[in-house]
């Protein structure tokens, strides 16, 4: 690029100052290349007059900024993306022939996460679900798996859609909550539709609490085939795994979190990859047949149902990493197209009627939310194989095809010129068979199959198969939500009225918290079943007791002494956790040795609740002092609150006091029986701390 002057710091009276770095930067022009001699002053008549229309630099500025935005998405708005490589592990050549698949291959790819209800600049902690959403650029073109962080949804049918999300989004008259479920319209729909109250379940468990996207779950809900080069197919649902296990917080840390940082998960994920702790998810497959599928006491095709991990075991098949933030999130994450309808050969669509709305919608939005068919050549979402096809010009085409051949077929190749592409009968993506049972075809009908009748049996599956505290978090978080609700005497009722078919203490738990009466059953179209627990369900089962991706906030003051900071510091970076300092001034404290230890954040600005664990490096001194200090006493009253591990120097003792720290197991001192305990969360603590439903 042509290096050219900048003039920098130009005052009124015209004189510049080039510096060396001016000589080296590329000149500041036009959008059409014309050098900028002053971008700091309008052009004007005289200099108190009015600006001039002439003045172009002016005008281009002020246009191009005019036009930042583009709308945000419907659902999903607020989300950070990441790119990273997929290598498959395992040979699937006898169930799919993708070349994504082939064991050692290695895909790049595209992330992006997301909250759904709330905006683009709404919070990342939020009671909701996750989305995750992952593109392939496979040599067989993209293959675009958008999933969410839980394997199932809150309808069956896409047509319910538009009525779902214009529920949970902010009231239509009054523009609020923002993204949040706790209020009249999401609870006086969904308690109106017996078929959410699976998704419910998990709605109000701590899954929608996911500590980082790191210690999350992925699932592509829906069932899909795959296909193999003999043309057989199988049934299949994706699962993606976090090597860090699942972690989630719980419900007040999150309010918290809110309060501390709105940026929390997206920090995390940028300042992981940034340090080089390259998160990983491993992919998983259930795979089955049809008569596996006939066999069950629920419809494979209903995305309100999950197959249990105990009777269709997941198969890992290969591993994502996340390796490079975005260069620019507007270009990246912004403008990334995700499209469920993306999808190479070896890999195929069920008849999930919510998938194959999902084939049109994503499709669609991305001509309203980017302006142009030609969405497909922005640089995120162009594929990273050759690609090439007779539809030309519209808005923004990038592409400049050579030639008059914009048909097909065509014989402009005999003649000597260019023919254009052809298509591939054998290689390329064909529906090979359809598999999927015996209403194939049929007549037109508006009707939902009777298989998709039962609402209540897997949700009583999932409440069952969870630990004592999350069963009270999940009847905690329905009193809560429901104790939003204006509409006190129809819909509270009529929601614990649907819980009574998933589980009659819960039901019981949760009119008890509200305080209002126990509501007569609610028939149910197809009485529920006992199945057999799953354990794949439940978080607590599911965490790893591991430093590794968490964070322990230090807190330190003058006096703290050298050694036993140096002590801490080294058994978190030895167990692979992030060790961070906070103390009082950002400046740093004096140690007992008289060094000065430089803090990485201000004790007011760095709460406990953005750590996974705290410990309190104090001398007398300096806990006087901190005693004192209302921002130190809540430091360490939330960690315990929020169940984590505390901890503390001797001499540290009377601010723990001041907090309210009662012993057990996750308040320790400062040797290695901290370390082990800052790996893990005290949820028998909570029913200590707080009345739970
Ligand atoms: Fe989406 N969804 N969705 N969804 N969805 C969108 O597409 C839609 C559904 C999911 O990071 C939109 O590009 C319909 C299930 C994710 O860019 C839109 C139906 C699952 C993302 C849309 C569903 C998802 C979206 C908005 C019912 C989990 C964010 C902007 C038939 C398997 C992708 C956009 C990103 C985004 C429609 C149901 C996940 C409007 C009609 C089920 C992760 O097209």
């Amino acid at each position: 690029m042509a290096k050219a002057l900048k003039s920098g710091g130009k005052s009124s009276g015209g004189e510049t100052h080039q510096t060396a770095e001016d000589l080296a930067t590329a000149a500041l022009t036009t959008n059409h290349g014309v050098p900028i001699s002053d971008n700091q002053n309008s052009l004007r008549s005289g200099s108190r007059g009015p600006t001039l229309l002439e003045d172009f630099v002016l005008r281009e500025k002020i246009f191009h900024f005019d036009h930042e935005r583009i709308p945000e998405r419907i659902v999903h708005a607020r989300g950070t993306g990441a790119h990273g490589i997929f290598e498959a592990t395992d040979d699937i050549s006898d169930l799919s022939k993708a070349a994504v698949f082939i064991k050692g291959e290695k895909t790049e790819v595209f992330v992006r996460f997301s909250t759904v209800a709330g905006g683009a600049g709404s919070v990342d902690t939020p009671r909701d679900v996750r989305g995750f959403a992952v593109k392939f650029y496979t040599r067989e073109g993209n293959w675009d798996l958008v999933g969410n962080n839980i394997p199932v949804f809150f309808i069956q049918d896409a047509l319910k859609f538009p009525d779902l999300v214009h529920a949970v989004k902010m009231e239509a008259d009054r523009g609020y909550p923002q993204a949040g479920s706790a209020h009249d319209t999401f609870w006086d729909w969904a308690s109106l539709m017996p078929e959410t109250t699976h998704m419910l379940m998990w709605a109000m468990s701590d899954r929608t609490l996911p500590r980082s996207f790191r210690t999350m779950e992925g699932f592509g809900v829906h069932t899909f085939k795959l296909v193999n080069a003999q043309g057989k197919t199988s049934f299949v649902k994706f699962h993606w795994k976090p090597r860090l296990g699942l972690q989630s917080t719980i419900w007040d840390e999150a309010l918290k979190l809110q309060a501390a940082d709105n940026d929390y998960q997206r920090r995390d994920l940028f300042e992981a990859i940034d340090s080089g702790d390259f998160p990983q998810w491993d992919l998983g497959i259930q795979v089955f047949d049809q008569a596996f599928a006939e066999a069950q006491p629920y419809d494979v095709l209903d995305a309100t149902k999950l197959i249990p991990e105990e009777d269709v075991p997941v198969r890992l098949i290969g591993t994502l990493t996340l390796n490079r933030n975005v260069d620019n999130f507007f270009a990246e994450t912004e403008q990334v197209a995700f499209l469920p309808s993306n999808i190479p050969p070896g890999i195929d669509f069920s008849n999930d009627p919510l998938l194959q709305g999902r084939l049109f919608s994503y499709l669609d939005t991305q001509n309203s939310r980017l302006g142009t068919t030609n969405f497909h050549q922005i640089p995120v979402n162009a594929p990273r194989c050759p690609f090439g096809n007779f539809q030309r010009d519209g808005k923004m085409q990038t592409m400049v095809p050579k030639g008059r051949a914009n048909y097909e077929p065509n014989s402009l190749a005999a003649h000597g010129e260019e023919g254009g592409s052809r298509e591939s009968p054998t290689t390329g993506f064909a529906t090979v068979d359809a598999a999927t049972g015996p209403e194939e075809s049929g007549e037109k009908l508006r009707v939902r199959s009777e298989t998709f009748a039962d609402h209540y049996s897997q949700a009583r599956l999932f409440y069952r198969s969870q630990t004592e505290s999350e069963q009270a978090h999940i009847a905690s978080s329905f009193v809560f939500e429901l104790s939003k609700v204006g509409l006190l005497n129809q819909v509270p009722p009529r929601m614990v009225a649907n819980l009574r078919n998933v589980d009659e203490d819960l039901a019981r738990r949760v009119a008890d918290g509200l305080g209002i009466t126990l509501p007569k059953k609610a028939p149910a179209a197809r009485a529920p079943i006992d199945m057999d627990l799953s354990d794949a369900l439940s978080i607590h089962k599911n965490m790893k007791n591991t430093l590794e991706g968490r964070a322990v906030g230090i807190l330190i003051a003058d006096g703290t002494d050298a050694a036993e900071l140096d002590g801490v510091i080294d058994a978190v970076t030895k167990a692979r956790g992030k060790a961070v300092i906070v103390a009082p001034k950002v400046g740093g404290a004096k140690l007992s040795d008289g060094s000065v230890r430089k803090a990485d954040g201000q004790l007011a600005g760095s709460p406990s609740q953005i750590f996974d664990a705290v410990a309190i490096v104090l001398s007398q001194e300096g806990c006087e002092g901190l005693v004192k200090e209302g921002a130190a006493v809540e430091f360490v009253m939330n960690a315990f609150g929020h169940l984590k591990a505390i901890g503390a120097s001797e001499a540290a003792k009377p601010l723990l006091d001041k907090a309210g720290v009662m012993p057990d197991e996750g308040v320790a001192g400062l040797d290695k029986k901290f370390v082990t305990a800052a790996a893990q969360r005290f949820y028998a603590r909570e029913s200590l701390l707080r009345t739970l439903t």
